[in-house]
């Protein structure tokens, strides 16, 4: 039995695996005991590599959709064809009619994202997107606002860990046991998030109501100014705008936002003091949540004040930056911006870094209206939007104008359903490439490693890079493809970094390539226009946003829309991640269902109460958008009047309530949570 040190691709976190093969299949997956993320465990998910690598749903051969059904046809016949379609579009609609989108996996599996853009952009067009365009750009874009870099959270050595919004012991496991072992060894810890999570039991919690962080954290800050509590020093020679901030949180009393988040004006204090009087603290966000409200960029620069004018930067415990290298940039330059380039200049503009992607919200927008221009080719990579993108409605409508739409995808998912042709990806155990990296570095300890074939690529399918490439041979753009095997390929990823393959082998566990610098701004300063902090934005203001943070109401909470809150009275949550699944996946693996067998709507006894609910009865959650059928699950955990619901589930799909419409007017991220909903009995 061979053994093959590799990490696990299912998500960001990127856990060392050793994986068992004998005779060219995998037989069993272990935790690497000598990686030091997760030490030799598993997630639930991790656990069922296996069953999940050889799924029956597997894609096996290129398929093309005639007359509604699916037909078996070669790789040549299916890459000819989407070819010469292709160039048909671009003759009749111009290069920017082909969009190109990739899920999740485009970030965490790091050839996919690079593949996808360069094949669009080589055509000609700008419309490369993907979930940075939802997910967790804007807690990247507020540290760079803030600080000129992204600095990140070093839990494992903090002495106050602030958790908001974010449940890792389902989404980010690794993780949840670093906090652990800090409150084991004596940190202080504080959860803030409408539900009772598993960590709250071990700290101080604190709901609040949803989508009003931005208050709190603002009138934290409202007391750490007022009893002085912040780190003058620190702030004296590293921070800008501190007497804007000062006078621009003077509103933001504890009292007010007791009025505004439910969060006792006794609460605020506390928490303030406990955290600003804490030698090492830190906050550790989701990584997405927060970022999904109507706030969502706001509410981000928020906590980056807060870590700032206590001084917890480049500090140990604290936000630190982590060593970085880079890997080669497969990106071409392509004529044109990206959808949203003009509406969102916050995301689009700040500091000249245009983002590679377009704003996700204007995609389907786009292809359903035809302004600027049609949108007719979509290309779905690596993700399931059927079930995962906001606004299934408009999804479906925006899908039904294309006249070309391919999913390229390892496993038959509802997205491929909806295809013209479907074509076989491989998973990350079928092909060699890049793990570790970059994103183990949000536990500041910056280690890359080799990601390895454990078994030939099953049935049909091809790793992601050789699927573009070959598509871009036969539109003619060969010259940007020229690479032959996955190891040339990663090998090329590589070449930019000073890492040498023939080290990454010698590591077969990953390799360590840095260490954190703490203190670093004494060397470098910080990249910002003043060289410091900048608390106030003067290029936020000049591109049409505050400069500072302020609150701002969910769009269809009971204060904004009184009248929409009087038929929509509950506070919707959408996608709490559960650790047997990752997005709309694995719902096919036995082991993980009988887990979990079936999406819950959670909500509390007293909102069971009024609509005369029992635990475990379907019930009916409506939006203006749509409504779907679910079982409720009443639990004490969960604030009054809000209802949340798990994503990823074709049985309940909660993407149909929500709108693509109802965004962060700053950051274009449509709002997956703090939308209103109600609760429907059904009869
Ligand atoms: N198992 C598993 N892990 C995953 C994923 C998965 O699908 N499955 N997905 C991955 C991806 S794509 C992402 S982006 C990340 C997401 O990771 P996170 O964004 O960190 O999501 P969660 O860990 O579910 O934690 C979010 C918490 O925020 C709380 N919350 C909701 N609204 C509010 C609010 O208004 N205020 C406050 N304070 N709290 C609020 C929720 O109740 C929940 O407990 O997870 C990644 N990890
Ligand atoms: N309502 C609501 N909707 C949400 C969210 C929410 O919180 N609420 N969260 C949003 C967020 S943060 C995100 S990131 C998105 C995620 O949305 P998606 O990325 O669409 O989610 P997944 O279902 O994980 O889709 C990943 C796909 O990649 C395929 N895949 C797996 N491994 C490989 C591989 O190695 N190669 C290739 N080519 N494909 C592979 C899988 O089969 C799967 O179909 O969902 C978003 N949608
Ligand atoms: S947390 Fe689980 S799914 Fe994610 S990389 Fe680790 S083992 Fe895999
Ligand atoms: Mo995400």
């Amino acid at each position: 039995m061979e053994v093959i040190k590799t990490d696990c691709g299912l998500c960001i976190n990127s856990c060392g695996i050793d994986a068992y093969v004998e005779n060219g299949k995998l037989v069993k997956v272990e935790g690497t005991k000598e990686n030091w993320l997760n030490e030799g465990e598993l997630c639930e998910k991790g656990k069922h590599l296996v069953e999940n690598l050889y799924s029956p749903n597997r894609v096996k051969y290129p398929m093309k959709k005639v007359d509604g059904k699916f037909k078996r046809i070669s790789w040549d016949q299916a890459l000819s064809e989407i070819a010469d379609k292709l160039l048909e579009l671009k003759k009749k609609y111009g290069a920017r009619t082909l969009a190109t989108w990739t899920g999740s996996v485009g970030v965490e599996h790091f050839e996919m994202a690079a593949f996808n853009q360069r094949f669009a952009k080589a055509f000609g067009s700008p419309n490369f997107f993907n979930p940075e365009g939802i997910c967790f750009r804007t807690r990247i874009l507020a540290r760079q606002i803030t600080f000129g870099r992204y600095p990140v959270e070093e839990p494992r050595n903090a002495d106050c860990i602030l958790l908001w919004g974010h449940n890792p012991d389902e989404s980010y496991p690794p993780q949840a046991k670093i906090i652990r072992n800090r409150v084991a060894a004596g940190a202080k810890l504080i959860v803030i998030d409408p539900r009772r999570i598993p960590l709250a039991k071990e700290g101080i919690y604190q709901p609040i109501r949803p989508g009003t962080d931005c208050f709190l954290a603002l009138a934290m800050i409202n007391v750490i100014i007022a009893e002085e509590l912040w780190d003058k020093e620190f702030v004296d020679k590293w921070v800008s705008g501190f007497d804007k901030l000062v006078e621009h949180v003077k509103d933001y009393t504890p009292e007010k936002a007791e009025a505004v988040t439910g969060v006792p004006a006794s609460e605020v204090r506390r928490i303030a003091r406990t955290f600003a009087n804490t030698e090492r603290a830190c906050i550790v966000e989701g990584v997405g949540h927060l970022n999904q409200y109507a706030n969502g960029l706001q509410t981000e620069r928020a906590f980056c004040i807060l870590m700032a004018i206590t001084g917890n930067i480049d500090r140990p415990g604290g936000w630190v930056t982590c060593p970085q290298i880079r890997l080669a940039d497969l990106r071409v330059p392509v004529e044109g911006n990206s959808l949203g380039y003009d509406e969102y200049p916050v995301f689009h503009q700040f500091r000249k870094r245009t983002p590679p992607y377009g704003s996700a919200s204007m995609m389907t927008e786009t292809m359903i209206t035809e302004k600027p221009y049609p949108i007719k080719a979509l290309f779905s990579s690596g993700s399931n939007p059927a079930l995962t993108f906001p606004d299934t409605n408009r999804f479906l409508e925006a899908i039904k104008n294309l006249e070309l739409f391919v999913s390229i995808d390892p496993y038959m998912t509802e997205t491929c359903q909806l295809a013209d042709y479907v074509l076989p990806a491989c998973t990350s155990l079928e092909e060699t490439g890049i793990g570790g990296f970059p994103y183990a570095i949000s536990y500041c300890k910056p280690y890359i490693l080799l990601r390895k074939k454990v078994v030939e690529p099953l049935h049909e399918s091809k790793p992601i890079w050789q699927i573009w490439s070959e598509l871009g041979h036969k539109v003619g753009l060969g010259e940007y493809f020229p690479w032959k095997t996955d190891e040339e390929v990663a090998e090329h990823f590589f070449s930019t970094t000073g890492v040498t393959m023939e080290q990454l082998k010698e590591h077969p566990a990953g390799l360590y390539f840095g260490e954190i610098e703490y203190n670093l701004y004494e060397k470098i300063g910080f990249s910002t226009e003043t060289k410091k902090i900048e608390l106030y934005s003067e290029e936020m203001e000049r591109l049409g946003a505050s400069g500072l943070p302020g609150h701002f109401e969910p769009q269809q909470s009971h204060v904004a829309d009184p009248v929409f809150a009087e038929q929509y009275p509950e506070v919707l949550l959408t996608g709490a991640r559960k650790e047997e699944y990752i997005g709309a996946q694995m719902r096919d693996v036995p082991a993980l269902r009988i887990r979990v067998p079936e999406p819950e709507a959670e909500i509390s006894p007293i909102t069971a109460k009024k609509y005369d609910i029992m635990d475990g009865e379907m019930i009916g959650v409506q939006t203006p958008r749509g409504r779907i059928k679910i079982k409720a699950k009443v639990t004490p955990d969960i604030l009054p009047g809000v209802v949340s619901i798990p994503h990823g589930w074709a049985m309940a799909n909660v993407n149909l309530l929500l709108d693509t419409k109802v965004r962060d007017e700053v950051s274009s991220y449509i709002t997956m949570r703090g939308n209103g909903c109600r609760i429907v009995k059904l009869g």
